[in-house]
């Protein structure tokens, strides 16, 4: 997927962008049914029991050969590439369902804030499988403030949160489901409960760093991320130099 030269301006000075679907419904199918049968309250749940848990995995990629085949898909890599140069590494993924009554927010933060030493700014796909609204659990974001660079988090439970924001300027980033939002690691977004007793706001969250990126601690290379593209060419077969240890 290509970005116009207006929707790469737009995604600089705004620090996110509904791109909308690029992918098939054989591809939604495939990733819907891997993403039931791994994201479970039985495998995982994040949340307080007040307000309601929500399942939550991370590195689906690690337990689904079919789910592993999108970290290197040619229409997300040549947007990764558009946006972070010719040199790219997978970084993350999670699945995030916020289900029927699960009403525990995810707090203010910076996808950054959640990186003991720090990384610098990497992109975030965010794909939506339900279609997604302040009503079930969906973003809120604060427009540009990725400019403003990373912000300082605290723990709560497991949650990295900004403190203190302010939160006047946010705007609802709703989806449709099949909608691949993109954001800057350093935009200030957060997601609400899912209050509804019907409707799941089931998501994929992919992220993809420059292959340059380092731990701004250590000054350590982030070799154990693998690579997707280099030299502006896309990898069949990702790898990376040591293997992710999955904690
Ligand atoms: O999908 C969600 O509920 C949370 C997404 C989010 O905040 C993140 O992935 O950083």
């Amino acid at each position: 997927m290509r970005l116009t030269d207006s929707q790469l301006a737009a995604f600089r000075e705004q620090g996110y962008l509904n791109i909308g679907r690029i992918l098939g419904d054989d591809e939604l199918e495939t990733i819907g049914s891997e993403y039931d049968r791994l994201v479970t309250f039985e495998a995982q749940t994040l949340g307080n029991e007040d307000d309601g848990v929500f399942p939550y995995r991370a590195m689906l990629n690690f337990r689904s050969p079919p789910l592993r085949a999108f970290i290197n898909h040619p229409e997300i890599v040549e947007l990764a590439a558009q946006i972070l140069g010719p040199d790219v590494r997978f970084w993350w993924d999670q699945g995030i369902n916020k289900a029927p009554g699960s009403g525990s927010e995810i707090p203010w933060h910076q996808d950054n804030g959640y990186h003991e030493g720090g990384c610098p700014e990497y992109l975030t796909t965010w794909l939506a499988l339900d279609d997604s609204d302040l009503e079930n659990g969906g973003l809120e974001i604060l427009p540009g403030s990725h400019r403003e660079g990373p912000r300082s988090h605290a723990l709560q439970t497991v949650h990295y949160y900004v403190p203190d924001v302010d939160g006047s300027g946010a705007i609802e980033l709703p989806a449709r489901a099949g909608d691949h939002l993109i954001f800057s690691s350093l935009l200030l977004h957060r997601t609400v409960g899912n209050h509804t007793t019907d409707r799941q706001r089931r998501a994929w969250v992919m992220q993809f760093a420059r292959g340059d990126a380092y731990n701004l601690a250590t000054g350590e290379p982030y070799d154990d991320r693998p690579w997707v593209v280099r030299d502006g060419r896309r990898l069949e077969k990702p790898w990376a130099e040591r293997r992710f240890a999955l904690s």
